[in-house]
């Protein structure tokens, strides 16, 4: 049988029934996606963690080629790729330059995929922020939804992560 498209009274069902899921679904949406910038918030504090963690075994493994820089005892450079140059200011080369052994706040965005739904801000020379601008005025901090990180202040006090959720 030759399909005759919908009928008016089919076509009033199909709009009554979306009526109804956009009053009953949309603060529903809300809370999800609320929830889901609070994971991707939490998910790259756990990332950056980890890349840390793991920059920080590598600057102590005799497998990695480090180089002391000079008159600075905070800074050292690691050879990621094992080619014998130490790259460490390229933003396509794995290389490395870490403070106390953790990542510099400025080699943040080197080490891990950032997508464009998140501002970045730089503070000073220690802390960066990640987060969600969500009332788009170019400030990531007013939000109150971010990631927050400071490099390594000493060979005592090293890198530090925090969320801040209550925005977002
Ligand atoms: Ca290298
Ligand atoms: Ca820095
Ligand atoms: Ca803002």
């Amino acid at each position: 049988m030759k399909n005759q498209g919908f009928t008016l009274i089919e076509l009033i069902i199909v709009l009554v029934i979306i009526g109804i899921l956009s009053v009953t679904a949309l603060p529903h949406f809300i809370n999800l996606s609320s929830e889901a910038r609070i994971k991707v918030i939490t998910q790259i504090k756990t990332s950056v963690k980890a890349a840390n963690d793991l920059l920080y075994l590598k600057s102590f493994m005799s497998s990695y080629s480090i180089r002391p820089v000079l008159n600075r005892p905070d800074l050292i450079d690691i050879d990621m790729d094992h080619d014998g140059d130490f790259e460490v200011f390229s933003s396509d080369n794995i290389d490395v330059r870490l403070k106390y052994h953790y990542i510099d706040n400025t080699d943040i965005i080197k080490r891990i995929d950032l997508s464009n739904d998140f501002l970045l801000e730089e503070e000073g020379i220690d802390f960066t922020y990640i987060g969600y601008d969500l009332n788009n005025d170019g400030q990531v901090k007013d939000d109150n939804c971010y990631f927050k990180y400071t490099q390594a202040q000493s060979e005592t006090v090293p890198a530090a992560y925090l969320v801040v959720i209550s925005g977002c």
